[in-house]
């Protein structure tokens, strides 16, 4: 059974009070139909405008947020604001948002298995070689507090008496009948909320656990495994914790993906926090909004970065997929800011703040990375927008304004900042990201791409940004 079914069955009172009170505007509709409609509706706006799950919205006022709900998607779309899901609305609903990476969901373990109480306790039973005790007491407790941050859970250590949740190092057959299988493969399970065994973890005490980029990284798996043992299966989204697939993200400054915020809130519950914690989202490629952080061609290949993802598409084959930045680059932060390709050097430049990187590929050169005083840059300039490099000149992209530096000369041309469109006419907006193909400069600004062709120094082209991720 899955997420579906259970808002589903919860959802059903709800429906029917709605449906009655919309009756009068749907004249003809079957209403099999009708039903149809509010429920496909219901889970566009959840899942692209932030509409809560039927059980925390308050009953008297349920019909009115989606009511609310449909005049956002409407106002938007530029459709009459009727706050109904009428025909246009639902025609607009059901148009393909390409690309949205199979924009999954979180699931809960089948039959809904939770605690039903919040203040739980966990014991840590033994260490792998490679750490020690205390090593990994705070991976533990770090994973832990990944999720109390999110929902109405507490997580206390007990040595003596028995622990909710039981962790334990241990090799191949130990006794539960699922043995691991050395190192790699399987790293870990959990069992589901529950007694006895219930909610205990196992970890394959022949892996590696690190602190560390290194595989693995016991922090990230034990998230991972938690979410388990608190009620959660896999979720589709790829950005989410309970992804099935280990991926690595720097554990200090990890913050719960909005994915698993909603799936663990499901079960337990919003925060005791008066501030709702927000997770970061896997970003849409064919959301309206998108706007890129940094873009560069990186061998052949372009690169769109945008928080901790990035999209690469081949330019033949017009191909684009999703990855994180950490899986290519795992020493780079997220959020770039701007990126350019240095064709003579093969080089690619990524900068965030005043501090900028230079890759090999997918090594890190020696010596990075840098402050951006190495340019010339003053101490007044904190960050830069965009940046693209064209027949030995690199052009910086800071406000309004445009620096030029000589990539042999190694420093900033004279006349430099100028304004940006008195160097290229056209572009008179903030520069989100910038890169060139065959002469063309393409400018990313918002939602909108302009291209600018530079033999003939005009713009010839404005359209939508995530056409270049195939959208339509
Ligand atoms: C994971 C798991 O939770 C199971 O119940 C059975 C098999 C599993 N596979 S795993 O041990 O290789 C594993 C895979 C991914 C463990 C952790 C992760 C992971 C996913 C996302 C973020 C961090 C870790
Ligand atoms: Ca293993
Ligand atoms: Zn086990
Ligand atoms: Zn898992």
């Amino acid at each position: 059974m899955t997420m579906f079914y259970l808002i589903h069955l919860k959802t059903l009172p709800f429906l029917f009070l709605l449906h009655t009170q919309l009756a009068k505007s749907f004249p003809v509709a079957p209403e099999h139909l009708e039903k149809k409609n509010l429920e496909i509706a219901e889970n566009y706006l959840k899942r692209f405008y932030h509409l809560p799950s039927t059980q925390f919205r308050d009953a008297g006022r349920s019909s009115i947020m989606v009511a609310e709900k449909l005049k956002e998607m409407q106002r938007f779309f530029g459709l009459a604001e009727t706050g109904e899901p009428d025909s246009a609305t639902m025609e607009m609903m059901a148009k393909p948002r390409c690309g949205v990476p199979d924009s999954g969901d979180f699931m809960l373990t089948p039959g809904n298995p939770k605690w039903t109480h919040t203040n739980l306790t966990y014991r840590i039973i033994n260490h792998p070689s490679q750490l020690s005790r205390d090593e990994v007491r705070r991976a533990i407790e770090r994973a832990f507090q990944i999720w109390s941050v999110a929902s109405p859970l507490t997580f206390t250590e007990i040595s003596q008496q028995e622990a909710d949740i039981n962790i334990a190092f241990v090799p191949r057959d130990h006794g539960d009948n699922s043995p691991f299988d050395g190192p790699n493969g399987i790293l870990a399970h959990a069992f589901q909320p529950g007694l006895g065994i219930g909610g205990d973890v196992h970890f394959d005490s022949e892996e590696t656990w690190t602190q560390d980029i290194r595989n693995y990284n016991l922090v990230l798996v034990a998230a991972h495994e938690f979410g388990h043992s608190l009620g959660l299966s896999h979720s589709s989204d790829h950005g989410a914790l309970m992804y099935p697939n280990y991926a690595y993200t720097e554990p200090s400054t990890y913050s719960l993906p909005q994915d698993d915020i909603n799936g663990i809130q499901t079960i337990y519950g919003p925060s005791n926090n008066p501030i709702q914690p927000t997770g970061p989202s896997t970003p849409t490629a064919c959301d309206p909004h998108l706007r890129f952080d940094a873009v560069t061609t990186l061998r052949g290949e372009i690169y769109f970065f945008k928080d901790k993802y990035f999209w690469r598409r081949h330019p033949q084959l017009r191909e684009v997929d999703l990855n994180f930045i950490s899986l290519f680059w795992p020493f780079l932060p997220t959020g770039l800011q701007a990126a350019y390709e240095d064709f003579d050097r093969d080089l690619v430049f990524l900068f965030k703040g005043r501090q900028y990187w230079a890759l090999s590929g997918y090594d890190l050169q020696q010596g990075y990375p840098r402050d951006i005083s190495t340019y010339g840059f003053p101490r007044t300039i904190q960050a830069i927008d965009a940046a693209v490099s064209y027949k030995g000149k690199t052009y910086f992209f800071i406000s309004n304004q445009c620096w030029r530096y000589d990539n042999q000369r190694g420093s900033m041309d004279p006349g430099y900042p100028k304004s940006i469109a008195s160097t290229f006419p056209g572009i008179n907006c903030r520069v989100d990201a910038v890169f060139l193909q065959d002469s063309v400069l393409l400018f990313f600004s918002g939602p909108q791409y302009l291209a600018f062709n530079l033999v003939t120094h005009r713009v010839t082209r404005v359209a939508r940004s995530n056409v270049w991720l195939n959208c339509t």
